[in-house]
């Protein structure tokens, strides 16, 4: 057997691919051990949220009307089931990793399931190492939109930057059908938060700088902003939010949405940092200061609403309000460079962002829970929707807001492209996925005052050039102890040593 790794989407569990288990393909009702029936571990997973999301697969159904998960489902390595299997477990192997197996009919079913909660794992996931993303943000930060955006989007532009994308499943498609997001249509509806959605999977193919291949699988889940709030007169998260925390406890990485009105400061609108606390009761210091985290400002083309509810026409766009830019310009491609990420291109938008939330600290504390609890993030803007909103009638004198004319979304795969260039390839390769030509600014980097160095890490105390620090003092190579940039040689009795490490040279004493 192969023995890759698996990772379960849905609960988490590892188990090597060999481990799987499988939903049978032949389903017969009178047949005892290929009758349909209520599969217990998996009605256990999706019980806490109110019933599977999971789609109704057809085509390939010899036994037509039957649910995919009420077919039976077996360990062919489980003894007791050999007859089910007409002997040993006849595997099929693809890629690598098992695939498929035969039952006594013959049939094969390539219906892999977790054997922990039994939900199926798509397409030949487990092939490629896994990372898993969330999508977090209050309710209305515009996540549904993004991700219905993404799934549209990302393949065409990603392409753009070398990076080929595959959905997995049948998902992506269905998620951007669902949550569609056209010309005159009405947009997605607040995520209901008990419900599950099906994890988004995408395969991502690429080549490193020496042209070797690589491909990873990332799984995108969109968790309801009204799971990310604090329980009610209780001093803990909600129990919503505890039913969520297994998939952002498990993320590589966070994407955060926030509604520009979120930095309003009124009351009517959660602050830009309520989400940002709820991960901060999930996850240890040490986890924090490593997990990129994408901070978005989303909706940049809308424009803010009267006191009335109605959006102001005639107001500029957030984007002009707070970066002073017209309109978002795209990230720039440079053909011909195997241009990975435009590095120029997203630090002149990102300083400006920069600023602008450093301008909103003393109201909204955003900048300050980042710099003191995030060791790995960064800021973008976006535009899910990329053209003007108008207002439409509906029936029964509604009216609502609706795109006026076919979407352009803008800049939505950076956040994507940044947290591949601070992710490692994995097994055993620790290079960034994505190798980004360039420094791309971020959040606490300094310059040197002394030698005038800039692009110093927050996480670097001293200048690499002249080995001071930000308040001009040197550590001695030699014994450890802080020194004044005014002395040359260490102040330790006998240490002789200077900043670079060179020994004082004694003239005239033998
Ligand atoms: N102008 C503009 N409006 C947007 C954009 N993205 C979202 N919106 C608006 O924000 C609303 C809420 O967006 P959703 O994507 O449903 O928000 P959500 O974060 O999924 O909210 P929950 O599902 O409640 O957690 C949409 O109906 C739009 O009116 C955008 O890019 N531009
Ligand atoms: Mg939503
Ligand atoms: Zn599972
Ligand atoms: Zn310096
Ligand atoms: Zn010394």
């Amino acid at each position: 057997m192969p023995g890759h790794m698996i990772t379960c989407p849905y609960c988490f569990k590892q188990f090597d691919d060999s481990k799987v288990h499988f939903r049978m393909e032949t389903v017969d009702p009178d047949e005892e051990a290929f009758a349909p029936r209520t599969d217990e571990k998996y009605e256990e997973f999706w019980e806490p949220f109110g019933g599977t999301t999971e789609l109704f697969s057809p085509s390939r159904d010899r036994a037509g009307d039957v649910s995919p998960w009420l077919r039976p489902v077996y360990d062919p390595m489980d003894p007791s089931k050999k007859e089910v299997f007409g002997g040993s477990a006849r595997y099929l192997v693809g890629d690598d990793i098992v695939i498929g197996v035969k039952d006594r009919h013959d049939a094969v079913t390539e219906r892999r399931v977790c054997p922990a909660c039994h939900n199926p794992l798509p397409g030949r996931y487990g092939r490629y190492p896994v990372k898993f993303i969330s999508l977090i943000g209050i309710s209305g930060a515009g996540k549904t939109v993004y991700l219905s955006q993404l799934c549209k989007f990302m393949a065409a532009r990603m392409g753009a930057y070398n990076i080929a994308v595959m959905p997995t499943s049948a998902y992506a498609y269905e998620y951007m059908t669902t949550n569609r997001v056209a010309a005159n249509a009405l947009l997605p509806q607040p995520t209901p938060p008990e419900i599950f959605q099906q994890p988004l999977c995408f395969d991502f193919h690429f080549r490193d700088s020496t042209g070797q291949p690589h491909s990873q699988t990332f799984v995108f889940y969109d968790i309801a902003g009204e799971n990310l709030q604090f329980a009610e007169g209780r001093a803990d998260i909600a129990e919503s939010a505890r039913r969520f925390g297994p998939f952002i406890r498990h993320s590589d990485a966070i994407i955060m949405l926030i509604d520009p009105m979120q930095f309003s400061g009124d009351d009517d609108h959660e602050d830009a940092v309520t989400a940002l606390t709820v991960i901060d009761s999930m996850f240890d210091r040490e986890r924090l200061r490593h997990l990129p985290l994408a901070v978005c400002i989303s909706q940049a083309d809308g424009k803010p609403q009267l006191p009335d509810g109605t959006i102001d026409k005639y107001a500029p766009t957030f984007c002009s309000d707070i970066i002073h830019v017209p309109a978002l310009p795209e990230m720039r491609v440079n053909e011909g460079m195997g241009e990975r990420f435009s590095v120029t291109d997203y630090n002149e938008l990102r300083d400006r962002i920069d600023a602008f939330v450093r301008s909103m600290a003393y109201d909204v504390p955003l900048h300050t829970t980042l710099s003191m609890t995030y060791g790995c993030y960064n800021y973008f803007m976006i535009e899910s929707i990329g053209v003007d909103l108008v207002e439409q009638e509906g029936e029964g004198g509604f009216s609502f807001m609706v795109p006026s004319a076919t979407p352009r979304p803008k800049r939505i795969i950076e956040p994507i492209l940044w947290i591949l260039s601070k992710l490692p390839i994995g097994r055993g390769d620790m290079r960034p996925i994505l190798e980004v030509r360039g420094f791309i600014n971020e959040p606490g980097d300094w310059t040197c005052q002394f030698c005038g160095r800039p692009h110093i890490r927050a996480t670097e105390d001293f200048c690499p050039n002249c080995r001071l620090n930000r308040f001009g003092q040197w550590r001695c190579p030699s014994c450890g102890v802080l020194n004044s940039g005014a002395s040359e040689w260490c102040a330790t009795k006998g240490c002789k040593t200077d900043r670079f490490g060179n020994r004082k040279k004694m003239f005239g004493v033998f």
